[in-house]
């Protein structure tokens, strides 16, 4: 095999191996571009082909997801699960149910997974998974008919110490219901194998916050740094799901002024800003009716709604994209930081595409990725596999306090391995503190 000692080097391995995985080539170009400057000085690092056995999963599963509709007309989904790296605990990361799903975004998510849960600091490895299944305009039946055949299959390959999946994309709070009411069936136990579960049944409290809230912790850590803070600002919310709504919540708590939030439809924008009351029926919508973004702007006067476009051309002072990958491109960077605004942090994963990071910093923006930005959920998804493998729950304040440690403690990361001359750089923080903890555990554990 070639040498992959150089970026270059490897991502022409991933080109000439998988040429039709562009996400999962960018995810490695967002994570190794900071690094490779890095093992220069530490070498010892990358020995016995650490970077060959990296970019490698230990096991992806692939599979037939047969369901019938409501009508009786039968369909068949592709379903995914991709086990990426176990060298800081059992395989960690989400379960999407979208049209797009393949194999390149889930690689690209689950690699992005191992070094985000690597900064948690707990001891969680990283995947990820998912199928083909579009949940949009299903009844609760077809729902749980398809949850249930997904894990007719899955369940063989998880467990609390192998693989514990969670949400993402189209898998929320009702579906790991139904996904976790058919792994008991079949496993036959009841344990910590799904989070994201409901506080009544093994779920931890705040999961469903976390991601959001984390969001903004980490929005005031990365703000005060530099001497600023939230309240008072204008912040522009993409999506409307788990993250977006629970960015939004504290967001407005903490006082900044959220003008704007969308759905693959279109966006809205509220030029007084939501408040709680706005918010509370924003929920209702997307959680219990299940609406789109647009009715908000029929329901409450002074809201426009724009249809097919994302918020980034509004004038704000932070961006929050929270609805999915390449959603902020470099011409939505150029329109964002020509209305000055300072600061972007992703919601999601990997919204961003490298030209509009490239932009930002070049406008000297404050931007903190993905795996640094979003790791509340997981990290809280860490705190419930604790309190199932205890038999145990906590007490809100106390997930709090220790969801408020964990990003604390994600952002002196970034600080110890990103400040340089010109302030701090998240991006090489970030990726830098991530890998060196994922590449000392791999190199302990031999040639595996
Ligand atoms: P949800 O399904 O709850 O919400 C997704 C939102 O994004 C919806 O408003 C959806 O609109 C919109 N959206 C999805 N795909 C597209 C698209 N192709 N174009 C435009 N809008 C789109 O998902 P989450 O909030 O859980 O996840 C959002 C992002 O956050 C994802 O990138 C996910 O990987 C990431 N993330 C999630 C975590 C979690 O704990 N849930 C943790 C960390 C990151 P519509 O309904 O019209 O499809
Ligand atoms: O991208 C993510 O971090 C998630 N979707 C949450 C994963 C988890 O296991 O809680």
């Amino acid at each position: 095999m070639t040498s992959l000692d150089s970026l270059d080097a490897l991502l022409d391995h991933i080109e000439t191996r998988d040429p039709h995985q562009p996400e999962f080539r960018q995810a490695v170009e967002e994570v190794m571009g900071p690094v490779f400057p890095y093992l220069d000085e530490h070498p010892e690092l990358i020995g016995d082909g650490l970077l060959a056995r990296l970019i490698e999963p230990d096991r992806v599963v692939q599979f037939r997801v047969p369901w019938i509709d409501d009508k009786g007309q039968v369909h068949v989904e592709r379903g995914y699960r991709v086990q990426f790296n176990a060298a800081l605990g059992p395989y960690k990361g989400g379960l999407r149910f979208h049209p797009s799903v393949n194999l390149s975004i889930l690689k690209f998510l689950a690699f992005e997974q191992i070094f985000k849960n690597a900064l948690t600091g707990l001891p969680m490895g990283g995947g990820k998974g998912g199928a083909t299944f579009n949940p949009r305009g299903r009844s609760d039946h077809e729902i749980m008919r398809f949850c249930q055949s997904f894990m007719t299959e899955l369940f063989r390959h998880l467990g609390p110490t192998t693989d514990v999946p969670a949400g993402d994309i189209g898998v929320g709070g009702r579906e790991i219901g139904y996904l976790f009411g058919q792994y008991k069936r079949l496993a036959n136990a009841f344990d910590g194998t799904l989070t994201g579960k409901a506080v009544g049944w093994g779920g931890s409290e705040l999961r469903t916050e976390a991601t959001g809230y984390g969001l903004i912790y980490l929005a005031q850590h990365a703000l005060e740094h530099r001497g600023e803070a939230l309240e008072g600002k204008r912040v522009a919310i993409s999506g409307s799901g788990n993250v977006a709504l629970y960015a939004a919540e504290l967001a407005i708590e903490c006082g900044a002024r959220v003008l704007t939030l969308s759905d693959s439809d279109g966006f809205v924008h509220d030029p007084e800003g939501l408040d709680t009351e706005k918010l509370d029926w924003i929920k209702a919508l997307k959680q219990e009716r299940r609406g789109r973004i647009h009715d908000y702007a029929q329901a409450f006067s002074g809201v426009r709604f724009h249809e097919g476009q994302a918020p980034w051309g509004v004038e704000v002072d932070l961006a929050l994209p929270c609805a999915t990958q390449n959603e902020l491109d470099d011409e939505a960077a150029r329109a964002l930081t020509h209305n000055g605004c300072a600061a972007v942090l992703e919601g999601a994963n990997m919204p961003c595409t490298a030209g509009a990071v490239r932009v930002l910093r070049g406008a000297s923006a404050l931007f903190v990725p993905g795996k640094a930005a979003n790791a509340g959920g997981v990290a809280t998804s860490g705190l419930e596999m604790s309190q199932n493998a205890a038999h145990r729950a906590w007490s809100r304040d106390r997930v709090e306090r220790r969801l408020r440690e964990i990003m604390a403690a994600i952002h002196e990361q970034c600080i110890a391995y990103g400040e340089g001359d010109d302030g701090v750089d998240y991006v090489r923080g970030a990726n830098r503190a991530g890998f060196v903890r994922v590449a000392r555990a791999m190199q302990a554990h031999g040639v595996v």
